[in-house]
């Protein structure tokens, strides 16, 4: 169990990471910055081959809350994240937000999430908990969220009924805790990872519910190969959970760290 102190959130960074979305960085890079005024902006960008890194450069030129982090090449989101981690760590902000550029993440919920970090060391703009909701997603995309939630529950036991949610609040503090150095994680299961390792650490992981709204313009990221590494890495977590566990019974050293199914 990790006690980490909670100061008042003063410094927030909102890290945007970027792949080819030149026209919807622009819009909520605008809303993020009049709905909550006192956060910086820090885009993430993969040197994206449509010009995002020159449009977010413009916005920086312009506001002095906005930062950009120009990187070499597509390198995934959990790249992106650690590079923008890093950075907010060394310009002292006390916690940083995750948020797709595309519009899902909408920045109305941003304040309940803020205000839930103040009790909390990492928060979860979720899907499915009571006042949830996902708009606009077909039915496969549903069930694919749905299905890696169940799958990462029956494996895991971790007690977050959206851990693979990609809207999220971290009190610095708390990703020095979870010691992100040997973090391999590419694509989106970067977000289950880091929730596992916030429950292992027994940091107090919050969710809030969102209203998550598909984009309407611009291509999603999402690829095969990504669910692949999913699949793959949360198997092998879970593996390695459960013998544990076993190991544990067996041995009759079980203690209850966190509760599990
Ligand atoms: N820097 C960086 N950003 C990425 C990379 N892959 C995805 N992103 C960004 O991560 C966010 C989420 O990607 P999306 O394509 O919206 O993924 P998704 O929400 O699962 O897919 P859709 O439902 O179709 O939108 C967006 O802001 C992307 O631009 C990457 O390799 N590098
Ligand atoms: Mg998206």
């Amino acid at each position: 169990m990790t006690e980490i102190a909670r100061p008042p959130l003063r410094r927030v960074a909102v890290l945007i990471p970027t792949y080819n979305e030149r026209d919807t960085l622009p819009v909520i890079v605008r809303r993020v910055r009049e709905l909550i005024p006192d956060v910086d902006v820090v885009v993430l960008d993969d040197n994206s081959p449509d010009g995002t890194g020159e449009v977010a450069d413009t916005m920086a030129a312009a506001d002095a809350q906005v930062h950009v982090l120009h990187r070499e090449g597509k390198e995934g989101l959990g790249a992106a994240y650690l590079a923008g981690f890093g950075w907010a760590m060394d310009a002292g902000y006390d916690a940083v937000v995750e948020m797709d550029a595309d519009g899902s993440h909408r920045p109305e919920h941003l304040p309940a999430m803020l205000a839930a970090a103040e009790h909390a060391d990492a928060v979860i703009g979720s899907r499915w908990v009571r006042g949830g909701s996902v708009v606009n997603w077909p039915l496969h995309r549903k069930a694919l969220s749905v299905g890696g939630n169940l799958y990462v529950k029956l494996l895991l036991g971790m007690p977050v009924n959206d851990a693979t949610a990609g809207y999220r609040v971290y009190r610095v503090e708390a990703l020095r805790a979870m010691g992100l150095d040997d973090v391999e994680s590419l694509g989106y299961c970067f977000q289950t990872d880091l929730t596992w390792r916030a429950v292992k650490q027994g940091l107090t992981v919050v969710e809030v519910p969102i209203t998550f709204v598909e984009r309407e313009v611009g291509d999603s990221k999402m690829s095969p190969d990504i669910m692949k590494e999913s699949l793959r890495r949360i198997t092998s977590w879970g593996v390695q959970h459960r013998a544990r566990q076993v190991r544990e019974l067996v041995g009759g050293t079980r203690e209850p760290r966190w509760h599990t199914l």
